[in-house]
């Protein structure tokens, strides 16, 4: 019956009350370790990065939308070498999956904290798409994370991410264990209604 409720419990963290994957990012603190939106190539920089906050607000940019139009950084720029965006969850998520939105000409990975507070290796994000703002899809093994950072391996030196969202499992399994998770419920909820009938009768 425990096992039951706690089966029940985790599939409540993980599906939102329609049954969809929960994006554990959704709407958490985004921070950047160095300066965004200075620099840029001559000629066609758009001066004015977007908020670090649009990382996390749930919205993808329409596929191939010009890469500046998102949280980006030249990383030609002292100020800007090295550039790192973390995300604090605000607790501790199980994550197995990740879209990220970024600059499709480069290659990014992405670390987790632990609840004890060290930094691992998460998962790598490579090139993908025709140009620009494209999105990309990860799975991986499943972690237990406080935090999650985005860093800028290879490239041309301009990046940007317009969009990270986490998820405990790829979104096709989900389906399965969302469909699992409302038996799980009413059994246990059943259980719980005959345990009560039983010590009625006993009354
Ligand atoms: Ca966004
Ligand atoms: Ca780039």
């Amino acid at each position: 019956m425990r096992y039951l409720v706690a089966l029940a419990a985790v599939a409540a963290l993980c599906f939102s009350l329609s049954g969809a994957p929960l994006n554990v990012a959704l709407g958490k603190s985004v921070s950047a370790t160095a300066v965004v939106g200075a620099g840029g190539p001559t000629g066609d920089g758009l001066p004015v990065t977007e908020a670090l906050s649009s990382i996390t607000d749930g919205i993808f940019k329409p596929e191939v939308t010009y890469w500046q139009q998102a949280v980006w950084w030249d990383e030609s720029q002292p100020a800007s070498a090295g550039n790192i965006i973390e995300i604090d969850l605000g607790g501790t998520y199980q994550i197995g999956a990740a879209k990220v939105q970024a600059d499709n000409n480069d290659v990014y990975h992405m670390e987790y904290r632990t609840p004890g507070g060290a930094w691992l290796p998460l998962v790598s994000i490579g090139t993908a798409g025709p140009f620009w703002l494209v999105t990309r899809e990860v799975t991986f093994a499943p972690v237990f994370a406080t935090a999650v950072r985005i860093d800028a391996d290879l490239g041309d030196q301009y990046y940007s991410v317009a969009e990270v969202q986490l998820y405990a499992v790829p979104e096709p399994a989900t389906l399965g264990l969302a469909a699992l998770a409302v038996p799980i419920l009413w059994l246990a909820r059943r259980k719980s209604t005959q345990v009560g009938r039983r010590r009625g009768t006993r009354l």
